[in-house]
């Protein structure tokens, strides 16, 4: 038996599903999740010691590359000065000033420990800035497991939610409308008729959750002009997006100014930290300043901080998104090729370090249509590269993530894998 077979042995006994938190648990792909015992630049190392090309990246964290040493050295000269205590630090201001220089729509911002509170709050915050209970949501986005944004659509488009998690009373999903992505004339259906009662839209702006799914500017411009119109608060949830798919997120990309933006990933550099933020005069409603209540033990944790802002400087430096960019692009134009040479349906398609592979003619655009590939295909895709020492996201359904620590030649090793892989798939 191997390391990770045993590993995952006692877990299972120890912890549900032998992980904490299920996308790890390999369920949708099958075979024994794989321990990881360390990793450095972008591989890591699993329990029995074999190394993979890692395109998970902690699910986005790891943008810089894992361990990178700035990043390291901050949270060791951090750490020795004291965990955590409970009262303001300076480390703190100088992440909230940073955040707010780097994304304009924020005038101010609150940090949390992670995207899930980051998008509750966020929620909790534009219901009692408008005094609405209602939110609207798309099928497919994922925000966090916070009550009201476990919801999936009840029948028709005009029909609040029901709960599509257990423990989530009907009460709550009742104010939750889910639509579809990119569907411009239902947006446009639904606030004409419920327009006044709806507090929020939250949207992942490229959406990482159903896979990689891009939206359309028509969309995403849409949703600005109907929440103005309408009194909605618009939150960009950028949690994945933000500083991922460029310096600006996906706000930045199209040049939309959300109300709120909620963050995480890349801003804790793999720590736990996430941040909501956007229009002073609604931020200005949470406490201690406003009614809208949300607090946080650890919120803005000095060792966390000093992680997401070593992180968040590596990005600033000159040519780290061309380079992103570059090695994302050339990885999926390298398993396009492959796919190609050996007759082997496929598609992919990226946005800055973010990419989507699809077992399907087309890149999706929709919930539906992502839902239409071939998942077996995936799976089979996924094992055979894992085996071969790389690393994809364990879901047919969820986005991969490059790094700057990904050279050129690392790409170029995992799309010769990918070559090989596609010949016998198809053979
Ligand atoms: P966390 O609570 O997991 O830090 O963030 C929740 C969240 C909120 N919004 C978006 C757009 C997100 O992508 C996420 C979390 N993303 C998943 C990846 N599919 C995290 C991986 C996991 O659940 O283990």
């Amino acid at each position: 038996m191997s390391r990770n077979q045993e590993l995952f042995e006692r877990a299972q006994r120890a912890i549900p599903g032998g992980v904490n938190s299920p996308v790890r648990a390999f369920r949708s792909v099958g075979g024994t999740p794989r321990f990881i015992e360390r990793a450095e630049g972008c591989r890591v190392w699993d329990a029995d010691g074999q190394a993979y090309i890692d395109y998970v990246g902690s699910w986005g964290p790891a943008i810089a590359g894992h361990a990178h040493p700035a990043v390291i050295k901050a949270v060791q000269n951090a750490a020795v000065k004291g965990l955590s205590f409970g009262a303001p630090t300076a480390a703190e201001v100088e992440m909230a000033e940073l955040l707010c220089e780097m994304l304009p729509s924020l005038d101010m911002v609150r940090l949390v420990s992670s995207g899930t509170e980051a998008t509750m709050s966020a929620i909790r915050l534009a219901r009692g800035f408008t005094g609405r209970d209602a939110i609207i949501k798309f099928e497919g986005c994922y925000h966090g497991h916070a009550d009201s944004l476990l919801v999936k659509a009840g029948s028709g488009l005009l029909t609040f939610g029901n709960p599509s998690s257990g423990g989530v009373p009907a009460d709550f999903a009742k104010h939750t409308l889910v639509l579809d992505y990119n569907n411009v004339a239902g947006l446009e259906e639904v606030f004409a008729a419920r327009g006044s009662e709806i507090a929020a839209v939250i949207v992942e702006p490229v959406a990482g959750n159903m896979n990689l799914i891009k939206p359309t500017a028509e969309f995403l411009h849409a949703l600005r002009r109907l929440c103005t119109a309408h009194g909605t608060v618009l939150i960009f949830d950028e949690v994945m997006t933000g500083f991922r798919v460029g310096p600006q997120g996906v706000q930045g990309l199209f040049g939309i100014t959300p109300d709120l933006t909620t963050l995480g990933k890349v801003i804790g550099g793999g720590m736990p930290v996430g941040a909501f933020g956007g229009r002073r005069d609604i931020m200005e409603k949470i406490a201690p300043l406003g009614s809208v209540y949300q607090a946080g033990t650890l919120s803005g944790s000095p060792v966390a901080v000093a992680a997401g802002l070593a992180s968040l400087r590596l990005t600033r430096e000159p040519g780290f998104y061309e380079t992103l960019s570059a090695r994302t692009t050339e990885l999926v134009d390298g398993l396009l090729a492959a796919a190609r040479r050996h007759g082997v349906t496929f598609s992919a398609q990226s946005v800055g370090g973010m990419f989507g592979i699809y077992f399907s003619e087309q890149c999706p655009d929709s919930f539906a249509s992502v839902t239409a590939g071939n998942t077996d295909a995936f799976n089979r895709f996924f094992h055979a590269m894992l085996e071969a020492g790389h690393y994809f996201a364990p879901s047919a359904f969820e986005a991969g993530f490059v790094s700057v620590a990904h050279t050129a030649s690392d790409i170029a090793e995992t799309v010769a894998e990918a070559d090989a892989v596609f010949a016998a798939m198809k053979a």
